[in-house]
């Protein structure tokens, strides 16, 4: 019996997109297809609703600033299980975890800190279609045209 493929929300962070060709292919070889990927930024008011859970946590503001202090590559990813096998993937929240208990990993392999981690998964299926909608089905709503920079494949 075929698995379902399921949606998710991936993205890279500021401080990767130099590496991105590289992340890209650690992530076809591990199976992930890339059904939608925008290179664009995200305003401060869309990264602080975008982190929204995390209102009112210590981290929250230097988390915001960072997230819309450059651009990232929103991506949906369609593999089964996309949004479990996408975080096992990404490996710990926290870099220096990650390399000691999941080197393999998006985060062992590339991201420094638990700020700078490289980038995001969505953690349930009602987190993916909010993700989804907020980046890839405001372009209109929400647009801002610097942020929507060159490379859209739908
Ligand atoms: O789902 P994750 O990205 O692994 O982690 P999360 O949903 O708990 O937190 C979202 C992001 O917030 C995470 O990727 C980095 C940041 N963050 C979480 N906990 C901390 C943090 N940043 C700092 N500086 N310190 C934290 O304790």
């Amino acid at each position: 019996l075929m698995k379902k493929s399921e949606r998710t929300y991936a993205m890279l962070k500021p401080e990767v997109i130099e590496q991105m060709g590289n992340i890209l292919s650690f992530m076809e070889g591990k199976g992930f297809r890339f059904n939608k990927m925008m290179l664009t930024k995200i305003g401060a008011n869309r990264a602080a609703e975008f982190y929204k859970e995390h209102q009112g946590r210590a981290f929250y503001e230097k988390l915001v600033n960072y997230i819309s202090s450059g651009p990232v590559l929103a991506m949906e990813l369609l593999a089964p299980s996309a949004i479990r096998y996408w975080r096992v993937t990404l490996g710990p929240t926290d870099p220096v975890v990650a390399r000691s208990d999941a080197p393999n990993t998006v985060r062992a392999l590339f991201g420094k800190d638990t700020t700078y981690n490289a980038a995001h998964g969505s953690d349930s299926p009602e987190a993916a279609s909010r993700e989804l909608n907020l980046i890839f089905n405001n372009l209109n709503s929400h647009y801002e045209p610097s942020y929507v920079k060159t490379l859209c494949l739908v």
